[in-house]
């Protein structure tokens, strides 16, 4: 039987699912023909996906073969474990029992001559997966020769987070509008959310939250009778893809949607509502994920206002999805945002250990609470945050932001995989050495019921998905990261540049550097030294040294003619490095031993501080900034190359963004280094240009 090879759903950038001709399939002839063993829709979309992937790279349109020969050549086989028995020494049950859920075995038969692969797994997720990856290693010219690998994810949830809001406006957003809503309604054209679910499984994703964590009085009706069966039309699309549906919600709902006059979380009435509540969306999505919240946080509803805590809060709506199999994800982004900046006592950075670390152990085993990775707000650089690691008795999941918030709104190129790196190899010491963040949220070092990771999107309706096409291979990174943190920058890069631009050689080797340097370029025309913030207040964009010094927000800098930085020491500062296990309170508590990159967060310091590096503040000031304008030049010098070996649409593109880049670098670096030279009166010591 032929099969159309249908895909893709929209027309738009397919991004790392674009494939093209390609002469050297890892060493095999053809490959066309696929038999499947086992049937559900989830494996229907594995079917289309090879089948679409494999003509669009061999030209040729595979058959569906039921009944394959044992000796055929150019066949696959996905196989559901549970069909068919497999020869004992290459698949027995210990093998089978490793492979777990999601993950998958790709092996080529040893009795034949060479290209009948099996794709095998104990579920139809894993046999996705598992597709995804081989069509990877096929588009990626990998030799399949004597194949065998086998797979599966590190985190159990590997989730992305929109903040898109019903009006079709994105929170945060920065690559057109929301490709869910409109006008307050759901889109009726959902070949975009087809073509995004195909993109998001196949980096390994298997959870999604489809509004905005501030939940408005719009998206609050989400889980009403009138918005279910839409809501539903896009959890099935999910479903498809493996990937399970979740809704923020308001924690007022019951007052709001329900006419209860409290949302008091020990009132019966109120979890009696959520119940019942619960019964309803369920009815309507069999597999709804769950909550994800944002309580008493930045003027949001929540407990506090009844005088209870985030256990009770969240415990109460935990009760209510038990039954069914959902889970409560519970933010923990918890602050004073009313902050009085006169006041040096408050500091920001310890409000998340400070609300939550007391209630270790109190939370339903459905219960997950997500972690920013910083203390304060996705800064280009800022500390772990200390509270990673430190409730044993608790479930935790990382939050990471991929739409660049405070990195440059995806007009700057800024790579953030080797941030996260740093971040998931971060050393908690929570149970000695070796207690890295990635340990701790995997729930490889408690017994976490829920654990894994979750990153706020910078996805919209833009023809390429993402603003700035070099922002997918953030995108990209973040999904392959949750699948395996162990995973190199170098390995995730390399894939992205060959899945997306093909295998020209010259496209990867000035891609590579320019996405490997352009964290630490951004974050050298930026803010120095880990202080943060000095961006313009409310949209965080652009320069400005005192934007937020004199606001509630708990965000400053503390600059004065003779210094800078924030002093959270033990010893004569906020405390907040006595949050941290004392391998790291020790490192950071002392000015010997604090890292340049963090200094500032921890320590004010007079300008002519001298850092390990050699330079004074000061002079580390200047010197990144003036770098920082150069390794924009750079980045442009790269890009320049590649005209003519990348198709003109995202040439012009990438080059029109980069050129934008470089003029606002002109502007953070003169800005700043202006600001610091008129507060120190120092002199920059190579005489450059400081207005
Ligand atoms: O980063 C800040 C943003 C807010 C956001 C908030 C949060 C969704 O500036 O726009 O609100 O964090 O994470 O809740």
């Amino acid at each position: 039987m032929a099969q159309e090879a249908r895909l893709p759903y929209s027309s738009a950038d397919q991004g790392w699912l674009s494939y093209t001709k390609n002469a050297s399939l890892g060493g095999i002839k053809e490959l066309t023909q696929i038999a499947v063993y086992g049937a559900s829709e989830v494996l229907d979309s594995a079917l289309a996906e090879l089948i679409y992937g494999i003509y669009e790279m061999t030209g040729t349109l595979p058959v569906i073969v039921s009944d394959p020969d044992r000796q055929a050549s150019s066949l696959i086989r996905l196989v559901l474990l549970e069909e068919i028995v497999l020869p004992e020494d290459w698949m027995n049950a210990a093998r089978m029992k490793d492979l777990g859920e999601e993950g998958y075995a790709i092996r080529q038969h040893p009795e034949n001559g060479g290209s009948s692969l099996y794709v095998m797994a104990n579920t139809d997720r894993g046999l996705l997966y598992g597709t995804f990856h081989l069509l990877r290693m096929l588009r990626t010219g990998q030799e399949l020769d004597r194949l065998d690998v086998t797979d599966s994810p590190r985190n159990p949830l590997r989730m992305m987070n929109h903040w898109d809001n019903m009006d079709g406006s994105i929170e945060r957003g920065y690559a057109g509008r929301s490709i869910f809503f409109q006008n307050n309604r759901f889109v009726e054209d959902k070949s975009r959310i087809w073509d995004y679910a195909r993109l998001m499984a196949s980096t390994g994703i298997n959870g999604i939250a489809i509004n905005n964590v501030n939940v408005h009085r719009t998206e609050t009706q989400l889980i009403t009778q009138q918005l279910l069966p839409e809501v539903a039309k896009v959890a099935d699309i999910f479903r498809r893809y493996g990937i399970r549906l979740f809704l923020s919600i308001n924690y007022a709902s019951p007052m709001e949607l329900g006419g209860l006059d409290t949302a008091d979380p020990l009132d019966s009435r109120v979890g009696d509502w959520w119940k019942e509540k619960a019964k309803e969306i369920y009815e309507y999505i069999p597999d709804f994920g769950g909550f994800v919240v944002k309580a008493d946080s930045e003027h949001r509803p929540g407990p506090f206002t009844y005088d209870r805590t985030h256990a009770d809060g969240s415990n109460m709506l935990a009760e209510a999805l038990e039954p069914f199999g959902g889970l409560v994800i519970w933010r923990c982004f918890v602050y004073n945002c009313l902050q009085d900046w006169r006041d040096r006592s408050t500091d920001r950075a310890r409000a998340a250990y400070d609300h939550f670390k007391p209630l270790d152990g109190q939370f339903k085993n459905n219960v997950v609470l997500q972690i920013k990775n910083g203390p304060m707000d996705f800064q280009v650089r800022e500390a772990v945050s200390p509270l990673l690691g430190a409730m044993p008795g608790t479930n935790q999941m990382l939050e990471f932001q991929i739409t660049q918030e405070y990195t440059g709104q995806q007009k700057h190129l800024c790579y953030l995989v080797p941030q996260w790196k740093e971040i998931l190899d971060f050393d908690t010491f929570a149970r000695g050495q070796g207690t890295e963040v990635k340990k701790v949220v995997s729930g490889e070092v408690y017994p976490y019921r829920s654990c894994g990771i979750a990153a706020v999107i910078n996805v919209g309706d833009d023809h390429n998905w993402t603003g700035h096409t070099l922002a997918q291979a953030n995108l990209y990174g973040y999904g392959r990261l949750a699948w395996n943190p162990d995973l190199t920058e170098e390995e995730i890069t390399g894939e992205w540049i060959r899945l997306t631009f093909g295998g020209d050689a010259l496209v990867s080797a000035e891609i590579e550097p320019m996405l490997a340097d352009s964290w630490h370029v951004y974050e050298s025309y930026t803010s120095p030294l880990g202080v943060g913030w000095m961006v313009n207040p409310g949209h965080h964009y652009g320069p400005n040294v005192d934007g937020y010094e004199y606001s509630v927000w708990g965000t400053y800098h503390f600059a004065d003619c003779h210094g800078i930085g924030v002093n959270r020491t033990i010893k004569d500062g906020t405390g907040y490095v006595s949050q941290y296990f004392p391998e790291n309170a020790q490192r950071y508590e002392s000015l010997e031993t604090c890292p340049d990159e963090l200094l500032l967060f921890f320590h004010h310091v007079p300008y002519s501080h001298v850092l390990h590096s050699g330079k004074t503040v000061i002079q580390h000031i200047y010197d990144t900034h003036f770098d920082g304008v150069e390794g924009v030049e750079q980045l442009i010098g790269r890009w320049r190359k590649l005209e003519g070996h990348i198709d003109e649409r995202r040439y012009r593109k990438v080059w029109e963004r980069l050129h934008i880049q470089l003029e606002h670098a002109k502007e953070w670096r003169d800005i700043i280094n202006t600001y610091f030279y008129r507060k120190s009166g120092i002199p920059d010591a190579a005489g450059r240009t400081i207005y």
